[in-house]
């Protein structure tokens, strides 16, 4: 399938590639490649069918919920950690490899597996971190797809401390490669606002 065949109209709607031009990174956003009818459904298919799970996480030696669900689906023989917790991922399920499949065209890898986190409302988030696990090699292909609510994706470089907010927005792909996670980290800040629901999947290459 061309994507972007189609760039006689600017309808909203229609798919749109954003090149970002930051230092010490390479990162495009791919608009619109899922449709408004495939963004909902997918959204509500992962709401009711993946296997959602509550850690805790540790904040000044206490354990606290984390304020977001997770789930971790993949090739079952690919183990993975982060922030001190270990994910066994379960196996694909139809609508994930239907993602991997739509992600996997545009980033011209194959991947191996999925961290989803599922932001309930705005109170929902994530703090600053690089996707810079050992697991995923030396310079990791991210790619990182968006259902539900448009959320800030916000990235500050490591030394630099450059600022960027990228809205992520539903049925979208952001690409991270090269030496972004070297250089850069991201979070998606809590919102006061009334915030429906997103989902995010993080498309990844153990090794
Ligand atoms: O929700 C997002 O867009 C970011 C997810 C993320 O940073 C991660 O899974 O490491």
């Amino acid at each position: 399938m061309d994507l972007f065949s189609n760039t006689e109209f600017d309808n909203s709607s229609d798919p749109k590639i954003i090149h970002y031009d930051l230092p010490d990174a390479d990162m495009i956003l791919f608009e619109n490649i899922f449709s408004n009818k495939e963004s909902q459904n997918l959204h509500q298919n992962l709401i009711d069918h993946i296997q959602w799970r509550q850690d805790k996480i540790k904040i000044f030696g206490k354990l606290i919920d984390q304020p977001r669900l997770t789930a971790f689906y993949g090739d079952t023989d690919k183990e993975y950690s982060y922030s001190g917790i270990v994910m066994k991922p379960i196996d694909w399920n139809e609508d994930l490899l239907f993602i991997k499949n739509r992600v996997e065209e545009i980033a011209k890898i194959n991947f191996t597996s999925v961290l989803l986190n599922y932001y309930r409302d705005g109170k929902d988030s994530m703090g600053w971190h690089s996707d810079d696990e050992k697991e995923l090699g030396q310079n990791p292909v991210i790619g990182s797809v968006s259902f539900g609510e448009s959320r800030v994706f916000q990235m500050r470089h490591k030394i630099r401390k450059e600022r960027v907010d990228i809205p992520l927005t539903n049925g979208s792909i952001l690409l991270m490669r090269g030496a972004t996670q070297h250089f850069w980290q991201h979070q998606i800040p809590k919102s006061s606002k009334q915030l429906q629901s997103r989902i995010n999947l993080t498309f990844r290459n153990i090794q």
